[in-house]
């Protein structure tokens, strides 16, 4: 059974976007991004008051499969939003206004192998001619630096780059759909576990990008607004000085095409549980985070 604060497996994540979807009509649809590797749909949700020439947010959660509370934010955000359109002022002017692309989880094949068999599973599934292992990191995965640095072109590896860019069905499905819309979307974020930072181009190389100073007071803004509610502390800025220099990642990737607002948020917590973040902090959490995509999204409703 779905619960907002627990983990779901993916057959209980699918069921719950079928029925949000299905209760909320005006304001949630589902559609089909792909299928994985292991032949699974990755669904995709668009959340927003209908209109027209919307701009768009792109928001994606479960790239890294062992990453339990990224999917479970992008639960909360649908949540949120279908429960507090019309009373959250804030959120019903940018449901209004934005569309959201809600990607509950990318890696779905990897998602269910860490339910089943191996709990700190990266990758995805995919076999790699000429190797025993199985596996591409689907964040080192993109068109951007690929495979340049911070990655590994050893199938073993949790870094494995891929045999090429987009060698992956889920990356190249993400990628084909960002693409075919560039047009409406003006932000893509990224959520993934742990180590609280919002991190932002470029991480294929040190760098800065051309909207640098953007980036940085979007981001300060955003982590000083997610700090007020429970006064979880996150660091932010480019991703190689931040955190690490590492290349073919999709918000490189997103930024490169032209999305200017691309960030990947790193949630908790700084190393304690890890990606075994205990459910009890599931809430939490997500409701640091909401305040945090809600700040950048204002800043991308009213300057983009
Ligand atoms: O290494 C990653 O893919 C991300 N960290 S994680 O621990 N969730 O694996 C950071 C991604 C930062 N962005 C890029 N490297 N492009
Ligand atoms: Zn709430
Ligand atoms: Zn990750």
């Amino acid at each position: 059974v779905h619960s907002y604060e627990k983990y779901n497996d993916l057959d209980t994540i699918n069921a719950w976007s079928a029925n949000i979807a299905a209760q909320n009509p005006s304001l949630v649809t589902r559609s089909q991004l792909g299928t994985s590797y292991e032949g699974r749909p990755i669904y995709l949700l668009k959340v927003g008051r209908s209109g027209s020439n919307k701009k768009a947010v792109f928001i994606d959660c479960g790239f890294h499969a062992r990453e339990w509370v990224s999917p479970a934010f992008c639960q909360w955000f649908v949540k949120e939003s279908v429960e507090n359109y019309g009373s959250d002022a804030v959120l019903t002017n940018l449901l209004n206004n934005l569309d959201f692309y809600v990607l509950p989880v990318l890696n779905v094949d990897g998602y269910v192998f860490t339910w089943s068999s191996n709990r700190m599973w990266r990758k995805t599934r995919s076999v790699n001619s000429g190797s025993t292992c199985f596996g591409t990191d689907p964040n080192r995965n993109f068109n951007a630096g690929w495979c340049t640095v911070g990655a590994s072109s050893r199938a073993c590896d949790d870094t494995y780059c891929g045999s090429t860019p987009e060698s992956e069905r889920e990356t190249k499905a993400l990628a084909n759909f960002i693409r075919s819309n560039l047009s409406s979307i003006k932000g893509y974020l990224t959520v993934h576990s742990y180590s609280q930072m919002l991190l932002f181009p470029y991480s294929y190389s040190y760098a800065l990008a051309r909207d640098h100073t953007e980036l940085n007071t979007v981001a300060k803004n955003a982590v000083d607004q997610l700090f007020t509610l429970h006064r979880t502390r996150y660091t932010y800025g480019p991703g190689g000085t931040t955190i690490y220099l590492a290349a073919g990642g999709s918000d490189d990737w997103a930024y490169d095409v032209g999305v200017k607002y691309s960030f990947t948020f790193e949630l908790r917590d700084t190393g304690r549980y890890g990606f075994l973040l205990p459910e009890s902090q599931i809430k939490a959490t997500s409701e640091e985070t909401m305040l945090a995509v809600k700040s950048i999204s204002n800043h991308i409703l009213n300057n983009a």
